[in-house]
């Protein structure tokens, strides 16, 4: 069985997240959605919701697995023995840090790294982004789906 792990914040997906989820859910038999642990970092919602978020909006791929980790991505494929990660690559400057953890990655633990173009639609899009947007009044409807953005807009409004 081919399987490859999709690891990443998500605080909170959004569909440039989507798009390099369901490509890859083509390319292999199982794809585990690797949600991160981060303690050093203030996230606006918690990794629970996060992973809730992304099993609802990726149930229609039929071969998607959401999961949480804390510690080295490398540590999490060893233990689940998926020998590849996934990353969308939407710019030049995504790539420096992106080749950093791939060949570190090989390196430590001889993991390999599948690098995806985004779809240029959703190229502009990050996670922070779409935060900074709703917290003021600004319309995200088509860049995250819709549980997502009813998600922002009360979380946001909430403070
Ligand atoms: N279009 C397409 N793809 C996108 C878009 C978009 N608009 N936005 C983001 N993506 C892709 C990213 O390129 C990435 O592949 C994935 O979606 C997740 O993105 P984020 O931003 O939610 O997640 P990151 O980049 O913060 O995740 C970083 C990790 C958690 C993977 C990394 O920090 C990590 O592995 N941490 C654990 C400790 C570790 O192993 N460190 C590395 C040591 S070498």
């Amino acid at each position: 069985m081919r399987r490859a792990v999709c690891p990443g914040s998500f605080d909170p997906v959004t569909n440039g997240h989507l798009d390099i989820i369901s490509r890859a859910s083509r390319l292999y038999d199982e794809v585990v959605v690797a949600v991160l642990i981060n303690k050093n970092k203030k996230s606006l919602f918690t990794v629970e919701e996060r992973a809730e978020m992304i099993s609802e909006t990726t149930k229609e791929y039929g071969n998607v697995r959401v999961d949480t980790f804390y510690g080295l991505t490398v540590d999490y494929c060893k233990e689940q023995d998926i020998p590849v990660i996934v990353r969308g690559l939407r710019a030049v400057s995504d790539y420096e840090y992106e080749l950093q953890m791939a060949q570190m990655n090989h390196r430590i633990a001889g993991i390999e790294t599948l690098f995806m173009a985004t779809n240029p639609e959703f190229a502009f899009l990050s996670s922070s982004l779409m935060k900074e947007v709703v917290k003021f009044g600004g319309d995200i409807s088509g860049l995250v789906p819709d549980v997502v953005q009813a998600a922002l807009v009360e979380r946001l409004r909430e403070d």
